[in-house]
């Protein structure tokens, strides 16, 4: 039976493929959607995407996920270095968390190289663009078993 993940991603990722392209790429969120989507019916997962630019909803989320997913990727865009709150609402989901970050936040501003949810996700994925959602979700199909 598919296993239900959510791909979740915080505030100015809608933008994704219009902001910054010399930084985040030129792939819209989109195309990302249609190439984990192709990509976890390979692995026998139903992905449901989330995008907010508002930290509440996405702690709602979190909280949804407790019951209607097995497992999460997050983008959490800029909530990632201050949302204590963010990483409390991923404490209480009992499955696997894998954090992507498009940019490699370690070569950009230092106020980007502190992430709370890195204390709670099982793996961090930063710098390998757009591809970093399709290498998230494969780890979460290995981890997931
Ligand atoms: C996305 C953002 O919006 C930034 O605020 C983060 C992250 C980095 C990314 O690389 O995907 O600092």
């Amino acid at each position: 039976m598919p296993r239900t993940i959510f791909i979740l991603n915080g505030p100015n990722l809608n933008l994704l493929g219009q902001r910054q392209p010399e930084i985040y790429g030129r792939e819209t969120l989109a195309d990302v959607e249609a190439a984990t989507t192709a990509l976890c019916a390979t692995l026998g997962l139903t992905p449901r995407f989330f995008q907010s630019n508002h930290e509440g909803v996405l702690i709602d989320t979190i909280q949804e996920a407790r019951q209607a997913a097995e497992g999460i990727v997050i983008n959490p865009g800029a909530l990632s270095h201050t949302s204590v709150a963010l990483l409390d609402a991923l404490n209480a989901f009992d499955g696997p968390v894998i954090e992507v970050h498009i940019s490699n936040i370690h070569k950009r501003e230092s106020f980007r190289h502190h992430s709370y949810v890195s204390l709670r996700a099982e793996g961090v994925i930063a710098g390998l663009g757009t591809e970093g959602y399709l290498a998230a979700v494969r780890r979460l199909a290995t981890l997931l078993g």
